[in-house]
């Protein structure tokens, strides 16, 4: 909005001399202040802040429903008239990934407001935006909303009435805490894996739970035949019991959330469970890899569990399914160890990547035997191919990223690798177990990756996460 003085503008008695060439424009810094208009002015190319005491004499103010503001400032015979609103905020960000709980949406201060209100749209198109919190605060913390989906922001100055117009657009999303692995080991809730073992003998699992001094509480589920297979499959931050049965591809499960049994079919022989958050919405979903074949199958938990499949892998390849290219959504993966020649292996890695439309991906890292143990060790939500070699106990990390050294010793003949975040700083710890003494032995990220040991099983013991 552009307008010409009319005449002398007050609080601009030096602008009396050149009231021609005086105007005021709507700036970014428009805004009412104690009943008061605040107007950037030009005068002669020069810019100035204005106050206009919309008290005195016959200046005033109307507020508009829509929430502008039209004025009429009369000074020395003359009037100029105009429109004003607030500013809306700028620099609004909502948070990408970065949280597990929320989306984090943050702006600068807006001159003039009191408060601002925050309207939010599963679409980029502002007409479909609904209102959803008002704030004094420059950040609003969203936890309603779906993890693994887009959302969009605009934010609105508000003053006694007054509201701006949209901010820029500012797009997030929350991440599924149910893609690492975490998830299908914190039993209690409280962010930190819990030690947690199965015996199939009689499908009794023994849990240390980390939010209550590490005290063990039992449970049962499971038996004969049936394989641990726990995920967080409601999606209320804690793991729920489940077990498959390779021979008949039966899964059961014991859902945290209101203790209820469930049970579907999906697999049967030859299909071992890879459960995992495939379509990032904060639900594991079922899933089975078919080692001779390479067959992938997946019930997908934000699609009413309808399958889906592919194929990668095949004989001699070992599943490991992990989010490497961060955006969320657990990409499916395999680790093929070759040997090629004078006693070299060498790791051979494909995947599928989720952000990359499921074109396969395959690259070369480890020299494992046995164990692939992906995961995030450096804290960047995305998960490092890693693997771990029984015979000494070596772990190779790629790129090795933040405090840990690339290649780290823990564990050795009769240990397996239990990595989880298990002190909850988000980055995972380096965690194995033996299952003829129960011992477990850890180096946590978040104290140094000093040694930690406990004991927990023992003989016809596995670990609960695998
Ligand atoms: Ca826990
Ligand atoms: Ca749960
Ligand atoms: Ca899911
Ligand atoms: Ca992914």
């Amino acid at each position: 909005m552009f307008l010409k003085a009319k005449s002398c503008l007050i609080m601009l008695a030096a602008a009396c001399a050149v009231l021609s060439s005086v105007s005021v424009q709507r700036a970014a810094a428009d805004f009412i202040e104690g009943g008061d208009l605040v107007l950037d002015v030009t005068i002669d190319s020069t810019n100035y802040r204005m106050h206009v005491f919309t008290n005195i004499g016959t200046n005033s103010l109307t507020v508009n429903a829509d929430g502008t503001v039209d004025y009429l400032v009369v000074a020395g015979g003359g009037a100029a008239s105009g429109y004003a609103g607030l500013p809306p905020p700028v620099r609004v960000t909502a948070s990408s990934g970065t949280y597990t709980d929320r989306i984090a949406v943050e702006w600068d201060a807006a001159p003039g407001a009191l408060s601002y209100a925050v309207w939010r749209s599963a679409t980029p198109a502002p007409e479909t935006a609904r209102y959803v919190f008002e704030t004094g605060a420059l950040v609003f913390h969203d936890t309603a909303v779906t993890p693994g989906r887009n959302y969009y922001y605009w934010v609105k100055t508000r003053k006694v009435g007054l509201i701006s117009d949209y901010s820029a657009r500012a797009d997030g999303w929350r991440r599924s805490r149910a893609v690492g692995r975490t998830a299908a080991g914190d039993f209690d809730g409280d962010g930190r894996m819990d030690p947690a073992v199965y015996r199939a003998a009689d499908g009794q699992w023994r849990i240390m739970l980390s939010g209550s001094g590490y005290t063990e509480t039992i449970r049962y589920l499971g038996g004969p035949g049936y394989v641990s297979a726990s995920g967080d499959y409601d999606g209320d931050g804690l793991a729920d019991l489940a077990v498959y049965n390779e021979s008949t591809g039966a899964w059961l499960g014991m859902l945290s959330g209101d203790g209820r049994q469930g049970a579907l079919a999906l697999g049967g022989t030859g299909w071992e469970p890879v459960p995992a958050d495939y379509d990032g919405d904060g639900r594991t979903d079922p899933a089975v890899y078919h080692a001779l074949t390479g067959g992938w199958r997946v019930l997908l938990s934000g699609s009413a569990y309808t399958m889906a499949a592919t194929t990668l892998g095949g004989s001699g390849y070992l599943p490991a399914p992990a989010d490497y290219d961060g955006d969320g959504f657990t990409d499916p993966a395999v680790y093929q160890l070759r040997t090629i020649g004078d006693g070299w292996d060498l790791g051979y890695w494909q995947a599928q990547m989720s952000g990359s439309g499921y074109v396969p991906d395959t690259w070369e890292f480890g020299e494992g035997r046995r164990y692939p143990v992906s995961g995030d060790y450096s804290g960047n939500y995305r998960s490092d191919p890693a693997v771990y070699r029984e015979t000494d106990g070596r772990w190779f990390i790629a790129g090795g990223a933040g405090p840990l050294a690339p290649v780290v010793t823990l564990g050795g003949p009769g240990y397996v690798p239990v990595p989880g975040d298990y002190d909850g700083d988000g980055v995972l710890d380096i965690v194995v177990y033996h299952a003829m003494t129960g011992r477990w032995l850890a180096q946590l990220s978040g104290s140094g990756y000093t040694l930690h040991s406990a004991i927990l099983g023992g003989p016809d013991y596995l670990p609960a996460v695998r």
